[in-house]
């Protein structure tokens, strides 16, 4: 029992004394692994006579309980410290400034969008859009292209394998003009709106991309001409390019849905690789770059919206939103505008608190 004791001692001194979980361990197998030194004495009961085993057996078992009970105590004690060790080397100093990131940008052609909402809401037009998935009648048929208009083959379409639920084509709207015939059979005339969006056509090369943007206007009223679609034009291009000496060139063109229809270019320079707009397309140096289409709404289409062309007469026009843009900033290819490059969009991206307005400034540079 002597040897017992001090065995006892000599372990309850070891456990005390480990600091680490291995040290700890090999305390426990010591003594009570199979080979330990409390699992050897438990096996001696079995030879001991009954009276013998009556004293020796609690004492042995109590000896192995303050062993255990010691092993536990003394594992719980090493975890916790380690644990508090790990927290206190993992804290996180909050008054530390943020590590560099980038930050996001607003993009031209969103910024763009905003710019023209601006100016055309100061000259009383509203808002209005439309689905990009388009059925055949409104991108098409009501724009006074039947199914065997030979324009219908000018814009290289997207179309869906499905049909729509009264067996017309579906497709990726190919301009923003269905969205004069969805406003006009809405709200009927008189109305005056711009569309802006995006309009899709299989097509691609540095000024060509399968996707691009497009702002639609739209004015109906009694006792429009032309003149007025000019004026329009020419004032908006003015403020939205702050610059007073904006020359337009109305073209003669071909829409089905207008009549007369004319292209709208617009006179500029070259300054290095960059076109600079102002001035008239035939100075000197100067040269016309195409910027939409444009001409008095086709009576067709106001019947096929739903609007009286005995009283209502209109104009429309149709711009490429990417080109002014280009045009503006000083971008040389569209593709970059659709790649997503984060170092293109830190350089020619806008701060949210840039807001275009009137008053502030609609051109505010990044
Ligand atoms: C049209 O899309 C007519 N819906 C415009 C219109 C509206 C005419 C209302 C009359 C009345 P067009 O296909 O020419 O027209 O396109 C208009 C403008 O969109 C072009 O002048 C050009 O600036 C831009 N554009 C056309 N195709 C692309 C393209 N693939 N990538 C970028 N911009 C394009």
């Amino acid at each position: 029992m002597t040897e017992l004791t001090d065995q006892k001692q000599t372990t309850l001194a070891a456990i005390a004394a480990a600091t680490t979980l291995d040290a700890l361990e090999e305390q426990r197998v010591g003594a009570l692994g199979k080979k330990g030194w409390v699992s050897l004495a438990l096996k001696t009961l079995g030879q001991m006579s009954p009276d013998e085993r009556k004293d020796a057996a609690p004492a042995i078992q109590a000896v192995r309980a303050e062993v255990a009970d010691a092993l536990d105590a003394r594992k719980t004690a090493l975890e916790t410290a380690a644990l508090e060790a790990q927290l206190a080397s993992e804290t996180i100093d909050l008054t530390l400034p943020p590590p560099a990131a980038a930050k996001g940008s607003i993009h031209p052609v969103s910024q763009v969008m905003d710019e023209l909402a601006e100016i055309f809401a100061d000259l009383g037009f509203a808002v209005a859009t439309g689905p990009e998935i388009e059925d055949d009648w409104h991108n098409f048929t009501a724009l006074n292209m039947d199914e065997s208009h030979p324009a219908r083959a000018m814009h290289d379409t997207f179309y869906f394998p499905d049909k729509s639920a009264d067996g017309g084509e579906m497709l990726l709207r190919t301009h923003t003009s269905p969205v004069q015939i969805r406003s006009m059979k809405d709200q009927g005339a008189p109305i005056r709106i711009i569309a802006p969006g995006r309009v899709y056509r299989s097509d691609s090369d540095a000024t060509h991309t399968p996707m691009f943007h497009q702002v639609e206007g739209l004015v109906v009223d009694r006792d429009i001409h032309l003149g007025h679609l000019k004026w329009t034009l020419e004032t908006f291009f003015k403020a939205f390019f702050e610059r007073e000496d904006i020359v337009l060139r109305l073209r003669p063109s071909y829409f089905p849905f207008t009549e007369p229809s004319v292209e709208v270019d617009v006179g500029y320079s070259n300054e290095g690789d960059r076109r600079v707009v102002g001035g008239h397309g035939d100075a000197e140096g100067h040269d016309w770059m195409e910027l939409g289409g444009s001409g008095m709404v086709n009576r067709r289409v106001l019947e096929m919206a739903g609007v009286d062309p005995d009283e209502y007469q209109g104009f429309a026009f149709g711009l490429g939103i990417d080109r002014i843009a280009m045009l503006k900033y000083g971008m040389n290819d569209l593709r970059a505008f659709f790649d997503g490059d984060p170092r293109w969009l830190q350089h020619y991206g806008f701060s949210p608190f840039d807001q275009p307005t009137l008053s502030g400034g609609v051109g505010v540079r990044p």
